[in-house]
């Protein structure tokens, strides 16, 4: 069986390489960083969201199955090259159809891709269907700076990167180019809907470890959503090039207890109101 003979290598090559990738993923995902990102990092920032753990997921089990077709095709070209090149195979053989073939490598790539878009979707449907929110933060993006409203507390306060001098005053010093002066405070466990929109031109909003990244465009209220789950102070950035200090406009949120983002909120009231509702506001409960 020739076919038998071409498989049985390529199946052997197919779990090495699957080995190895097990490796990498273990490997990155021990590097990785809670809420920020580390040196020598492989793979994501860690979960701190239900829907980032879905994000891993799908994308360690994408992962396998790109690796499995690599290693096939890999095979399958080796050996080509060995045995049937010219010295090898003098005489080719002139076949040109095979129907159980021809059907084989239409079929198989189709139930692939069926596998991989069926749980794709899935989490499509999860980010953009936005749950019942307990909190509403609207997050507004401008050259180049974030400007961040809670329209049910009539709360709003401007976003700005820490200079490397305000940043050493600190003790810990905050991370470079990630910590903020006014960060976001969100309670533990809560459904936050985030509303972004761009004040200017086109910025993007995203935090890693909670599995968000929106375009914040000038003229549409986009909206997502995060559930965090672990209490810690996690970063993002712009992610959208938005012009020349596009790569100092970083996120900050700080998730904390009930308790803790209570006493926050009393003290911004008072440091950050803002008359009456700000525009575009949505209350959480509509
Ligand atoms: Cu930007």
């Amino acid at each position: 069986m020739l076919l038998m003979r071409l498989i049985r290598p390529v199946a052997r090559a197919s779990v090495l390489l699957c080995a190895f990738a097990v490796l990498l993923g273990a490997g990155g995902s021990a590097f990785a960083g809670l809420g920020q990102p580390t040196p020598w990092q492989m793979g994501f920032q860690q979960s701190a969201a239900p829907t980032m753990d879905d994000i891993v997921w799908f994308h360690n089990f994408v992962l396998w199955i790109i690796v499995a077709i690599t290693a096939f095709v890999l095979a399958l070209l080796v050996i080509v090259m060995v045995k049937f090149n010219a010295r090898a195979n003098p005489t080719p053989s002139r076949t040109t159809h095979n129907t159980l073939l021809e059907v084989a490598w239409t079929v198989i790539p189709v139930v692939i891709l069926v596998v991989i878009a069926i749980p794709s979707f899935r989490i499509l449907f999860v980010q953009l269907n936005i749950p019942q929110a307990d909190l509403t933060i609207k997050a507004t993006g401008n050259q180049w700076n974030w400007t961040y409203t809670y329209p049910d507390d009539k709360v709003e306060f401007p976003s700005i990167m820490l200079t490397d001098a305000e940043r050493t005053k600190l003790n810990p010093p905050p991370p470079r180019l990630l910590a903020v002066d006014n960060p976001i405070y969100v309670p533990v466990n809560k459904v936050v809907r985030v509303q972004v929109i761009g004040s200017d031109v086109i910025h993007a909003f995203a935090v890693p470890s909670f599995g968000v990244k929106i375009d914040a465009i000038p003229g549409r209220l986009n909206e997502t959503w995060f559930k965090a789950t672990r209490e810690g102070v996690y970063y993002g950035q712009c992610s959208e090039l938005c012009g020349k200090d596009h790569a100092f406009m970083p996120i900050e949120v700080r998730v904390v207890s009930e308790q803790a983002y209570a006493t926050w909120l009393a003290d911004a009231k008072k440091k950050h109101s803002v008359e009456g509702a700000p525009a575009n506001a949505v209350a959480a409960s509509q």
